[in-house]
């Protein structure tokens, strides 16, 4: 176990999903009381998304973790408007949160090109402030990485998410027989016969008590904030942490995450959720898996866990399907459900959507106001 500790934190130490930067404005540059002249603003510091960036890359490649613009040129004889400084531009990948370090959000990037002024550059002097410049704004901000996959695998350690994972698209995930295999997110591509492609984030298991800290799973939680649906993937044999831990059954696996997710943060549970029996391979998994369908069914009738580890309400999944990451058993069946499933969720949004926009045109407008019926005509 220390050996696989230690593994696990070299291997950890490479992946980098948060990072603490200290940027600042460029100064002012100064203004010419005497002609009138005003100083050039300072630059800006912004954080611009880019592919094939990541945040290992800018943790390895700027140590310091200082960015700092250029300052504004001074106003001079020669040019009494003084010139700008230098921008700088902060290189991060898609799926970068940035906040201040209270977590208050000052923005988003989620696509190639998007980018967030972080921090601005300070007033050239000029005559309102008696030509005297402005310091650029300094502070320390967050960049938050939370990988965006149109699924996300949720699950038990040793379950087989990197193994479907594998099996379900060309990633090539660490899959070994003991629990914790997986130690950082990975993204594959599950892809269709008409050239879709829908992106399944493979995330490191999560255990009973992970909110508390336990295991390392929850703080691998946050990537599944923005995926689109949910899918629990359980071993139908159950789960065992060790000898000194308790047995679970599939269907207490399946409660344990939801109680997970639900203190993790409750909206989680809104998204919709498919639900992978996996290892349908080994013998005797048949009859295992008509008394999950049983319990899944008739949830209120099976009490086995201590009644905190419960969810207050029971997850529903749009689908439950038995495969065998192992055999190819059932994959096919899966990929179709998955894209069933979002496609469903794209057409009850777009139906929302226009419900709403139709609401909106049906509600009786007020009167206009004078000042809004334009001028009288003249008698
Ligand atoms: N018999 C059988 N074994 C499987 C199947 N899927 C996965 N396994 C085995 O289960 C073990 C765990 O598989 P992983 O894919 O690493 O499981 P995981 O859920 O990614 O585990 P963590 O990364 O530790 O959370 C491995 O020994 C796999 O070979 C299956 O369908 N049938
Ligand atoms: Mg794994």
């Amino acid at each position: 176990m220390v050996w696989i500790s230690r593994i696990c934190y070299r291997k950890y130490g490479n992946f980098v999903d948060n990072l603490r930067l200290y940027v600042r404005g460029g100064t002012g540059g100064m203004g010419l009381p005497r002609l009138g002249g005003h100083g050039g603003k300072g630059g800006d510091v912004w954080v611009t998304a880019q592919d094939g960036i990541t945040l290992k890359k800018i943790k390895d490649q700027y140590p310091h973790r200082r960015f700092v613009a250029g300052a504004g040129a001074n106003s001079s004889i020669r040019a009494l408007k003084g010139g700008k400084g230098a921008d700088v531009e902060v290189f991060a990948p898609p799926g970068i949160v940035v906040t201040t370090d209270d977590g208050v959000v000052i923005g988003e990037l989620n696509a190639k090109g998007e980018k967030v002024l972080v921090a601005q550059g300070g007033q050239g002097g000029a005559h309102y402030c008696n030509f005297l410049p402005s310091k650029g704004k300094a502070r320390q901000i967050r960049l938050d990485l939370k990988l965006i996959a149109d699924v996300g695998l949720v699950g038990f350690p040793n379950a087989g998410k990197s193994s479907l994972l594998s099996t379900l698209s060309h990633a090539k995930p660490q899959i070994g027989s003991y629990p914790f295999t997986t130690l950082r997110p990975e993204i594959g591509k599950v892809m269709y016969d008409d050239f879709r492609q829908v992106s399944v984030a493979d995330l490191p298991g999560l255990i009973e008590g992970a909110h508390v800290n336990k295991g390392m799973g929850h703080k691998f939680l946050k990537h599944v904030e923005r995926t689109k649906q949910l899918l629990f993937v359980v071993d139908i044999c159950g789960f065992q942490l060790s000898n000194k831990s308790p047995f679970r059954s599939a269907f207490e696996t399946i409660q344990l995450l939801t109680k997970e997710l639900e203190l993790y943060r409750e909206e989680l549970l809104s998204k919709p959720a498919l639900l992978v029996v996996n290892k349908m391979d080994l013998p005797e998994t048949e009859m295992l898996l008509q008394e999950l369908l049983d319990q899944l069914e008739n949830q209120d009738d099976y009490k086995s866990l201590p009644e905190d580890l419960i969810p207050k309400s029971a997850l529903h999944f749009s689908h439950v399907v038995p495969v065998s990451a192992a055999t190819g058993l059932g994959i096919e069946e899966l990929k179709a459900r998955i894209r069933e499933s979002l496609d469903a969720q794209v057409a009850s949004q777009t139906e929302q959507e226009t419900t709403r926009r139709i609401e909106e045109l049906r509600r009786p407008r007020p009167p206009p106001t004078a000042r809004s019926r334009g001028p009288r005509p003249s008698a």
